[in-house]
Parts: structure tokens; sequence; C-alpha cells
């Protein structure tokens, strides 16, 4: 891996992507962004994505649920639910996973949001339809548009048909091969997360701690890459500097509580966000 770069120096790539928000300017200009899931019993999920989405910087956040949306979100109202009819596949980005569920509907919104034509990430319930799926794989390695796949180990085995352990044995070549057999950029999740795009492009993030190993956090990281992709950062870039992000505001949580027992997901937005405005 000749390109292998095991820092990232994210604040300076940040600072450079970052342009200053014009005093004319308005929630269009940063980009709208959906959530797809949400499945029964995993309502949760596309609320922790859409709302770290929103405290990142995205204009207009959709959490769109395959049935029952929420009526509204009391912590945050600004969010907007939706129910999957109702959803036209017109924001500038999709992620699509968190919670979702594996039902026959899921499988087609997946389909549906490979043919998008829109930079789309799947995480969690799309990548477990997509490893059963032969058909959607070579449609996602087809697509033009950027794709972003944001797999834990578990996740990695499946889609590579493997096991964790394998995939743990060697994470550089598991990200590698993710990459290119999807033609997306890889975000091989776990302590030390691996980045890498299907050009050989090759990233080990050195932020985060132990305690994001609790529920939701992957929710987080999905919303928090997607929305720097709404706002029109290069995916490649948005996932560098989402995955660093993400674990740095989970070492500032660390510090603040003494400890990384306890952190929780909905923590690490607004520490993000205050990161964000930091650079
Ligand atoms: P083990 O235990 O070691 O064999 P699953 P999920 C492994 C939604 N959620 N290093 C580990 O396997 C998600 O969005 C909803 C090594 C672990 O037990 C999904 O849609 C929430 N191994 C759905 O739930 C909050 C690792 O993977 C197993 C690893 C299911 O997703 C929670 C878990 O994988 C959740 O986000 C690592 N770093 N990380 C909500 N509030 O609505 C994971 N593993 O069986 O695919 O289940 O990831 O929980
Ligand atoms: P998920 O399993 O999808 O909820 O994602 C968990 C998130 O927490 C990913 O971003 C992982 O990289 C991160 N994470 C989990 N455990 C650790 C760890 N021990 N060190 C650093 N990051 C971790
Ligand atoms: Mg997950």
């Amino acid at each position: 891996f000749p390109e292998t770069r095991c820092w990232l120096n994210s604040p300076k790539l940040f600072s450079r992507l970052l342009a200053p928000r014009l005093h004319d300017t308005h929630k269009g200009s940063y980009g709208r962004i959906a959530i797809v899931g949400g499945a029964d019993g995993m309502a949760g999920a596309p609320v922790l994505a859409a709302r770290t989405a929103l405290y990142t910087g995205s204009g207009l956040c959709y959490a769109v649920y395959l049935k029952n949306p929420p009526v509204y979100d009391p912590v945050t109202p600004e969010l907007m639910f939706r129910a999957a009819h109702q959803y036209d596949f017109s924001s500038d980005v999709i992620v699509i996973g968190p919670g979702l569920g594996k039902s026959p509907v899921a499988r087609e919104y997946v389909e549906k949001t490979i043919e998008s034509g829109k930079p789309a990430l799947f995480d969690a319930d799309a990548l477990n339809i997509l490893a059963e799926s032969v058909e959607l794989q070579e449609s996602l390695a087809d697509r033009s548009p950027p794709s972003v796949i944001t797999p834990h180990p578990l996740e990695a085995a499946r889609l590579l048909g493997t096991d964790s352990i394998s995939i743990q044995s060697d994470r550089l070549k598991a990200a590698m091969q993710l990459a290119t057999k999807f033609n997306a950029i890889a975000i091989l999740k776990g302590s030390g997360t691996v980045i890498c795009s299907p050009d050989g492009k090759t990233v080990i993030n050195p932020t985060g701690n132990p305690g994001l190993a609790t529920a939701g956090t992957g929710d987080v990281l999905s919303g928090m890459t997607g929305s720097l992709i709404a706002q029109g950062w290069p995916a490649w870039e948005a996932a560098l500097a989402a995955v660093w992000l993400h674990g740095k505001a989970a070492d500032i949580l660390e510090k603040e509580h003494r400890g990384c027992i306890g952190i929780t997901a909905g923590e690490i937005a607004p520490v993000a966000r205050n990161l964000l405005n930091e650079c």
C-alpha cells in the first residue's frame, strides 16, 4: 500500500474546504440530505444521523421511514419526516441503512438509491441487503455518482463472504477489497478506521476511542459523512474529515467525562459542530 498514510491532519483539510459563509446566503446553499431507514424498533437510528447532519451544517435534513414516520423530533424539530412513498430522491445526497431492516421494501429502496444518480452512502442494513444480492452489488459497482460504504467488521465480512476474524487480521487489505469490489469509498470502521478509495488511496484514522463502542455511533458517522457531501465536499475529503471529526469529538467527550464509559452517540454531533466552527 504505497499511498497509505497513517495519520490525518484534518483541521488543515477543513480550512481548505470550509469556505466562510457569505452574509447573503440561505439554507438552500448548504445542501439537502435524506436519511432512509428506521424500521420498527430502530426508529432512533435515522434521527441520530439526521440530527448529526443538522449539527454539522446541512441546510435541510429529511428522515425517510419505510413506514410509520415519527410526527416530529421534539429535541430537533428542525428535522423533517417523510414516509418512503412521499420521498422522490431529489435530495442532494442519500444516506440509506440506519435501522433500515431487511424487508422486501427495504431492498427496493436500496435498489432505488443505487439507481438514483445521486451521491449515496450505504450503511448498516443497506450493506446487509447488498451482501445478499449479487445483482445489487453489480449495479452498485456500475454506478457513476460517488458511493460511500461504511461497514463495521461484521458487515464487511458479510460483504466479502468471509468472517470478521479474517477482516480484522488484515484491515488494509479488506478495505481495499471493499473499495475495489463496490467501486466505492470504503470506510472500514473500528479501532483505527481505514478509509480506501477505489483508485487505491488508503488512510488510517488516528482519532476515536473505545467510548465509541456503543449503540448509534455508526449512525452518527453516516449522517456526518453525508452532511459534508450534501454541502458540496468531494466524497473522499468528506469521508476523511467525517471519520476524523467523529473520533476527535469522542476524544473530547472522553476528557470531559474523565473516561470513555458512557459516551452516548447523541453527544457527538454538538461537539463536532464546535470543532467545525473552530476551523
Ligand atoms: P460479535 O459480537 O463480535 O460477533 P450487526 P448492528 C460485530 C441499527 N441500530 N470490531 C460484533 O460481532 C443499525 O443501524 C439502531 C469487531 C457485533 O455484535 C442497523 O440497522 C439503533 N466486531 C441495525 O441496528 C442503535 C464488530 O458486529 C456485531 C465491530 C443492526 O446493526 C443501534 C453487530 O453487527 C444500531 O446502530 C468492531 N469494531 N463492530 C437505534 N437506536 O435505532 C461491530 N462488530 O449484527 O450487524 O448489528 O451493527 O447493531
Ligand atoms: P457501528 O458499529 O456501525 O455503530 O459503528 C461504530 C462506530 O464507532 C464506528 O465509527 C467505529 O469506528 C467506532 N468505534 C467502535 N469501537 C471503536 C474503538 N474501540 N475505537 C475507535 N472507534 C471505535
Ligand atoms: Mg452501524
